[in-house]
């Protein structure tokens, strides 16, 4: 919708707040989901604030504990776990949160039995760049119910908050993908990208190349072929990896390509968590015209077994992500 002219004076069309968009989406749940997100929405803007300012009140660096994926947790970690769990209470909807931060699902009590959703989410994605000011984000993922293990196909919206240079969140209810700045002067979440589309294919690859050599055959040679020198298809392709998966991703919604993080030979199941990590960007992915899969089968179709089961990823572009299956499969040498 270009500018309006009204009475000689060109205005800008109003902004589409976060609310605004869910509650045109027409879901018989949408005003349930406007108090989540909008819940959310107040847990991202604290993590904003307390990320722009954590060098300044000591709140960088680590707890001394391991959490229960075995990586060292970092103090932001488990404060920012603490603000979302506290922001799902408020919205007095949630029955069940699931979180990388806590061992176990954890039942709402407050909530009672006017839950209806679980909330499976990762509070600072990426918090390995925290103590280096790099890029991070919060990964949320809503399903109805109360079980805390249910596929990627049961989840009514999906989404990051990315703190970068703004404060993007990435959303999807089931009807495309959006994006929504942070207004710095409203503290409003405003439309800022209306339905993206990946595109079907990018030049971009994202793998942590220091696990070159535990990864399978399959997956070294699709990353050779990714480096070889052929103009018509584009090749070599650029490497871009930030260590966070909302960065990379979103670089890849918005550009094409592909990011994997493969299994290897330490990791038999890859690195990152179906339930919070891999599900919620596949319903992205897969929303915005790309494709999520470990490599082997598509991602949203799989039946969590544990609440931080593991899964290979390789998401992005659907050709992109369609070749690289074929070189793990060997249908491509
Ligand atoms: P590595 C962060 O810990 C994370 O879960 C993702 O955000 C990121 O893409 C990946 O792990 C980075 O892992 O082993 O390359 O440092």
């Amino acid at each position: 919708m270009g500018p309006v002219v009204t009475a000689g004076r060109v205005m800008t069309p109003a902004p589409i707040t976060l609310v605004e968009h869910v509650k045109k989406s027409g879901r018989p749940d949408a005003d349930d989901l406007a108090v989540l997100l909008t819940q959310i929405a107040v847990a991202g803007k604290i993590i904003a604030r307390e990320l722009a300012r954590a060098a300044l009140v000591g709140q960088l660096g680590t707890t001394g504990e391991t959490n229960v994926q075995g990586e060292t947790v970092k103090k932001l970690d488990v404060w920012a776990n603490a603000v979302v769990v506290r922001a799902m209470e408020e919205t007095g909807l949630v029955t069940t949160v699931v979180s990388e931060e806590m061992d176990a699902p954890l039942r709402l009590t407050k909530t009672g039995a006017r839950g209806r959703y679980v909330v499976c989410f990762d509070p600072v994605d990426g918090s390995s760049n925290l103590d280096v000011n790099g890029i991070v984000g919060t990964i949320f993922s809503i399903r109805h119910g109360s079980d805390a293990e249910q596929p990627g196909t049961a989840q009514v919206a999906a989404g990051y908050i990315m703190y970068g240079p703004s404060t993007l969140m990435v959303l999807t209810t089931g009807d495309g993908v959006d994006g929504f700045t942070l207004g710095p002067t409203i503290g409003e979440f405003v439309r800022s990208h209306h339905r993206i589309r990946i595109p079907a294919r990018g030049r971009i690859y994202s793998v942590n190349e220091g696990n070159f050599s535990k990864w399978e055959p399959g997956v070294q040679r699709y990353v050779e072929y990714l480096r070889g020198m052929d103009r018509a298809t584009g090749r070599p392709y650029t490497a871009r990896y930030v260590g966070s998966l909302v960065a990379d991703l979103h670089r890849t919604l918005l550009e094409g390509g592909i990011y994997l993080y493969p299994a290897d030979a330490g990791k038999s199941d890859g690195k990152l968590r179906l339930q919070y990590e891999a599900a919620p960007m596949g319903f992205i992915a897969e929303q915005a015209g790309g494709s999520a899969s470990t490599g082997r089968e598509r991602i949203m179709t799989i039946e969590p077994a544990t609440p931080h089961q593991r899964v290979p990823l390789v998401i992005g572009s659907s050709e992109d992500v369609a070749l690289a299956e074929d070189f793990i499969a060997g249908r491509r040498r």
